[in-house]
């Protein structure tokens, strides 16, 4: 690559601060995989490259998130740490009690004002805690994937936002699964409302986007394609069928791509070939929006594919063929030893290959 083609990449150091992390996996508590350390990894090797710009974000405002989140789930992120320390709580925020859409029944329900106990009417896992940083680097991320996106509306064939905490499991008015804000569908929506009339997101995080197709399931202008461990192994266990392609308007804008354990590149890249097309069929005037998750890493620690580090050039290539504009956002990936080279790889072979 020339300087010319140089990478823009956003990053921002507020995620530091939402550290300390436990994650309850199974009963037990254990330290969060999603760390800072991740983040860190990637864009030491991304400012080790040469082939990359990094900058840090631009304030976009509540704005962009409302129009994808419910606000009371925004305040309740906001307020639920100042409220549980003031009422005496220690150590990270995390639910043991939730509203499960099974417990009204005809029964009126009204929530808790405690940051911790309100937690549980929108947390729908143990493995999402909350401490003083959380909401500051949920924002920040946010702006993150906003910045990439004005780099590439505004011409550059790719920018990638190095977003933590990432945001594809966060719904509507719901979070978990280390997600707060749903970075790439914030990124999806604002494009529509640039001047956009078909948006295209392409998850390849080794779990199923659950939030990015809620909030997507009834529309025809946002088509959601996703590659993931197959919901019958794999978290969060929910969603992520063949069969769930959408409803009403959104009939057939919803594509899910399940794999099974043990997944290699011929197996992994058949697949994506498969999503490129429903993609290209689709016909987006947007920029394309990449959910990108390196935990379908063989090292990755809680994800069960067998990708190589090597593996993401080519995905990168396969995603990038006869493109124009990409806009990479940083969804998961724990084993942080592989995340850098990944990260490099993915992101050049990405921008060699753009059309
Ligand atoms: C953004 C993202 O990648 N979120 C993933 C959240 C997964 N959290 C819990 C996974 C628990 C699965 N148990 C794995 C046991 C491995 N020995
Ligand atoms: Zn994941």
């Amino acid at each position: 690559m020339e300087a010319a083609s140089v990478v823009p990449v956003v990053a921002s150091d507020a995620h530091l601060a939402h550290s300390g992390l436990t994650e309850v996996v199974a009963g037990r508590t254990v330290p969060c995989y999603e760390s800072p350390e991740r983040a860190e990894a990637i864009l030491a090797a991304l400012q080790a490259d040469g082939r990359f710009s990094i900058r840090s974000p631009d304030d976009h405002g509540s704005a962009p998130i409302l129009a994808v989140h419910d606000a009371e789930l925004i305040e309740v992120l906001e307020n639920a740490w100042p409220l549980a320390a003031a009422a005496g709580h220690q150590g990270p925020l995390i639910p043991d009690t939730f509203l499960l859409s099974a417990y009204p029944g005809p029964m009126p329900t009204a929530l808790p004002r405690g940051g911790l106990e309100r937690l549980g009417a929108f947390c729908f896992d143990t493995a999402t805690p909350i401490v003083g940083g959380s909401y500051a680097a949920a924002r920040a991320a946010v702006d993150v994937a906003l910045t990439a996106a004005q780099q590439v509306v505004d011409g550059a064939p790719l920018a990638y936002g190095l977003c933590r905490p990432p945001g594809h499991h966060a719904a509507r008015r719901m979070y978990g699964g280390y997600c707060f804000f749903n970075n790439a569908a914030i990124v999806a929506e604002w494009l529509r409302r640039a001047r956009f009339e078909r948006v295209a997101i392409l998850d390849i995080d080794y779990h199923h986007g659950n939030g990015t197709q809620q909030l997507f399931w009834e529309r025809g202008d946002v088509l959601y394609v996703s590659l993931h461990a197959d919901p019958e192994h794999g978290y969060p266990y929910f969603s992520g069928r063949v069969a769930e392609t959408g409803g009403g308007p959104g009939e057939g804008a919803t594509v899910n791509i399940p794999l099974p354990p043990g997944t290699e590149l011929a197996r992994y890249a058949e697949a994506l070939d498969a999503a490129l097309r429903r993609i290209d069929a689709f016909a987006p005037d947007a920029p394309l929006v990449v959910s990108l998750g390196f935990d379908t890493h063989v090292a990755d620690p809680i994800g069960g594919f067998s990708l190589q580090t090597p593996d993401y050039v080519r995905l990168g290539d396969r995603i990038g063929h006869g493109r124009r504009g990409v806009v990479v956002v940083q969804e998961g990936g724990y084993a942080v030893e592989v995340l850098g080279e990944s990260a490099v790889g993915f992101l050049g072979g990405l921008a060699t290959s753009l059309g």
